[in-house]
């Protein structure tokens, strides 16, 4: 099939799935284009099968506001026609669900059916897709997709009710690479973050309100009030400063190690002992899958779609949005001893197989060909 993408080329979960996700479908021989305004962030455009095309908004003095949606779908109808695409893909509403369903109407006028399946993938829908001011839009973008997903159950349910629509949507959940594993393996750059008896506590993520970054500093500062510890934060945005003067505040600045944003996920997560994720809403919780799939146990938050991903007792545990104390008892709990954490590390391996790219795939291969069949 000949499939194109819309993403955000940042380094936020829903750009990393559409990459990831394109990515894979060129190895099995699908033509994948991605159409966006700057190469996403873990695009390697090695693969033949992979194609990007940059969408760029002139700039003009008379606009306040530089109408990205307007080039976007006129870049998309050229893209299709040029290389007959099959199928769109849009992965977050706002606003690429909108300018899909454009480019859609624009080549229909010329006689051409393009199906559109646009996925969800939580705050355009939680957060800002239910803004007074785009929810009009929102709706009517979601209700005029050929199909609709959602990247998790709980994110399905708040679709439906904060958008009163009927639109069928099918979950398919993100999806993960688990790579081999060894619990006795000493990874190499370990020794230059934290001593031998330190345990490493890891957060990743965006660095936004929804995120609860004091939290994390909060429950880290009670970890190490027992347990010799680092923090390693990776990530940038609006709440990394605020992490920085609570670690001050609390005299653990010299324990944290802050990261920015970083391509080398994978190497920082092998080291880690436990990742913290106790954020206010997340309707998946990506960061979560991929420490679990380097064997990373994880202290989250019970809510959204994070209780589909971390098992309670298992990959990991939950607490209420907000109870630093439990997030702090629970992780002493994992942590206490080799063989717990050993435990902890190779039953979340189990759990993230679950989310295994092998099983993941062929489901959004499966709604490309029903679209195309029926469009
Ligand atoms: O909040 C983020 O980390 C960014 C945001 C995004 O759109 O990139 O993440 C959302 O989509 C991810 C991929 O599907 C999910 O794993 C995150 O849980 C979701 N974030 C929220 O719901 C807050």
């Amino acid at each position: 099939m000949k499939i194109a993408i819309v993403c955000y080329p940042t380094f936020g979960g829903s750009g990393v799935v559409a990459t990831e996700l394109g990515l894979e479908l060129a190895k099995r021989n699908h033509e994948v284009h991605f159409i966006t305004y700057s190469q996403p962030v873990r695009l390697a455009l090695l693969n033949p099968n992979i194609h990007y095309h940059e969408v760029n908004v002139p700039e003009y003095p008379l606009f306040h506001y530089q109408p990205y949606e307007l080039a976007l779908s006129s870049k998309l109808v050229d893209m299709v026609k040029l290389f007959k695409i099959d199928v769109l893909h849009v992965h977050y509403a706002i606003p690429h669900a909108y300018a899909g369903y454009m480019a859609k109407q624009m080549l229909k006028d010329q006689g051409i059916h393009l199906p559109m399946i646009t996925t969800l993938h939580g705050t355009d829908i939680t957060l800002v897709g239910n803004h007074p001011n785009y929810k009009t839009a929102v709706a009517f973008s979601i209700n005029q997709s050929d199909y609709v997903t959602s990247v998790s159950e709980s994110l399905k349910r708040s679709t439906h009710s904060l958008f009163n629509t009927d639109k069928e949507i099918h979950v398919i959940p993100n999806f993960i690479e688990v790579k081999e594993f060894d619990c006795d393996d000493t990874p190499c750059k370990r020794s230059a973050m934290a001593e031998k008896d330190e345990f490493i506590i890891t957060h990743i993520s965006n660095f936004r309100k929804v995120k609860r970054i004091s939290d994390v500093v909060s429950v880290f500062y009670g970890i190490q009030q027992h347990l010799p510890a680092k923090l390693m934060l990776v990530g940038d945005g609006p709440e990394k400063e605020r992490a920085e003067r609570l670690a001050l505040e609390l005299g653990i600045y010299d324990k944290i190690i802050f990261f920015g944003n970083s391509n080398e996920i994978e190497h920082i997560l092998s080291y880690s002992d436990l990742f913290l994720l106790p954020s206010e809403t997340e309707s998946f919780g990506l960061a979560a899958l991929e420490a679990m799939a380097m064997g990373v146990p994880v202290i989250s938050s019970n809510t959204g779609g994070l209780p589909e991903v971390n098992e309670a007792g298992i990959s990991g545990y939950l607490s209420s949005v907000g109870d630093v104390d439990d997030m702090v008892s629970n992780a002493l709990k994992i942590l206490k001893d080799k063989d717990t954490l050993c435990g902890f590390k190779e039953r979340s391996r189990e759990v993230a197989r679950k989310f295994s790219i092998d099983r993941v795939l062929p489901l959004y291969e499966k709604l490309y060909e029903a679209a195309i069949e029926n469009k």
